[in-house]
C-alpha cells in the first residue's frame, strides 16, 4: 500500500541534482524512497527500492529527477500510476512538458512540473537563493506544498503543465548569453599578463550593472516603442562592434561567439532601427 503522508515521497533519480533533493528531504525528516536506474550510492537513511515500479508504488507523491524527457518516458513506462502526484523535476521544454502531464493524467497521475533554477549545492541550504518554478495540477502544487518547499523556493506559474519549462528554459538562454560573453572576455585577456583572478570581480561588476537592461528593455516591449529614452543608440553599438571585432583579431581571438547577435544588430539598423535599443533585435528573432 502507498504512504500517503505528508512527510514521505519516492525520489527516482541519484545523479547529482536527484541525490540532493533526496538529502534535502531527509535532513527534513521524511521518509524517502529511492531508485536508480544504475546502482549507485542512495543518501544514507533513504530506503532503496529494487526497481522504478517498486518506488513508485511506496508513496503517493513521486518527484522524477532524471537526464531528460527521453529518461523520464523509458522509466515510468508501464507503471501503474493510478492516484500517484508526478513531480517532473527534470529539464524539458514546454511542449514535453505539456505532453508528459496527458500521458501521466490518462493513466490516472496528477502532474506537476518543475524547473529548477538551482545547482545541486545551493539545494535544501536556507538563503541560498535556489528556487523551483512549478506548473501544472494546482491540487497537487497546493496538497503538497510543504514538501515542495524543502529542498528550494517555490514559484508556481500557472496551470499550463509547459510554463515552469518555458519559464526555465527562457532564463538558462539568458545565462547562456552571459557566460558566453565571460568566455570571450577570458579570451580576449588571456594572452596578457592579466590575472583572470583579479580581472573576474570587474566583469561580475560590470555585468551586475548592466542586467538591469532587460527591465528597459520590458519596458520597451510593453509600450511597443524600442525608441524612447534610449541612451545607447543601435547606430553606435553597430560601429562599436567593429571596435569589438578589431580587438579579437588584435588578440588572436575568434569572434564567433559575437558576431550571431552583432548580425541581427545590423539587420535592425538597416531597417531603420539605428535610434533604437536592441528591443528591436526580439522581434528579428519571432518567427
Ligand atoms: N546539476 C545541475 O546543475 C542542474 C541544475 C538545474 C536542473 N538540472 C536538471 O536536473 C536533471 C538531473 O540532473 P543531474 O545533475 O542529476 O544529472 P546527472 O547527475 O547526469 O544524473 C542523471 C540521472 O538520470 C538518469 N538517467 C539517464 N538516462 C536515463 C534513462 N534512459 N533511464 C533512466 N534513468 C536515466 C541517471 O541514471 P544513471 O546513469 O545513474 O543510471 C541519473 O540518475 C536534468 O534534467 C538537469 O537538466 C540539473
Amino acid at each position: 500500500m502507498p504512504v500517503h503522508s505528508n512527510k514521505a515521497l519516492t525520489v527516482l533519480g541519484l545523479g547529482d541534482m536527484g541525490s540532493a533533493l533526496t538529502r534535502s528531504w531527509l535532513a527534513a525528516g521524511y521518509a524517502v524512497t529511492v531508485w536508480n536506474r544504475s546502482p549507485r550510492r542512495a543518501p544514507a537513511g533513504a530506503a532503496v527500492a529494487a526497481t522504478a515500479a517498486t518506488a513508485v508504488a511506496a508513496n503517493t507523491l513521486v518527484v522524477v529527477c532524471l537526464l531528460d524527457d527521453a529518461a523520464v518516458r523509458a522509466t515510468l513506462d508501464g507503471i501503474d500510476l493510478t492516484g500517484r502526484d508526478i513531480v517532473n523535476l527534470t529539464t524539458s521544454t514546454p511542449a514535453e512538458a505539456r505532453a508528459l502531464s496527458e500521458w501521466i493524467t490518462a493513466r490516472g497521475g496528477r502532474f506537476l512540473d518543475g524547473g529548477i533554477m538551482a545547482v545541486p549545492s545551493m539545494i535544501g541550504v536556507a538563503d541560498s537563493g535556489a528556487y523551483v518554478f512549478y506548473s501544472g495540477a494546482t491540487e497537487l502544487h497546493e496538497a503538497n506544498a510543504e514538501a515542495l518547499a524543502v529542498p528550494a523556493g517555490v514559484n508556481y506559474v500557472g496551470a499550463d503543465p509547459g510554463f515552469a519549462a518555458l519559464y526555465d528554459i527562457a532564463l538558462l538562454s539568458a545565462m547562456w548569453g552571459m557566460f558566453a560573453g565571460a568566455a570571450h572576455a577570458f579570451a580576449l585577456i588571456g594572452k596578457e599578463d592579466i590575472s583572470p583572478m583579479a580581472f573576474a570581480p570587474l566583469m561580475v561588476a560590470y555585468q551586475q550593472a548592466m542586467a538591469g537592461y532587460a527591465y528597459g528593455t520590458a519596458a520597451q516591449l510593453a509600450r511597443g516603442d524600442y525608441a524612447e529614452g534610449v541612451e545607447s543608440n543601435l547606430a553606435m553599438m553597430v560601429t562599436t562592434n567593429g571596435t569589438l571585432l578589431r580587438t579579437a583579431a588584435e588578440q588572436g581571438v575568434s569572434a564567433e561567439l559575437l558576431t550571431p547577435f552583432m548580425a541581427l544588430m545590423e539587420r535592425r539598423v538597416a531597417e531603420g532601427g539605428g535610434k533604437e535599443s536592441t528591443t528591436g533585435v526580439v522581434d528579428l528573432l519571432r518567427r
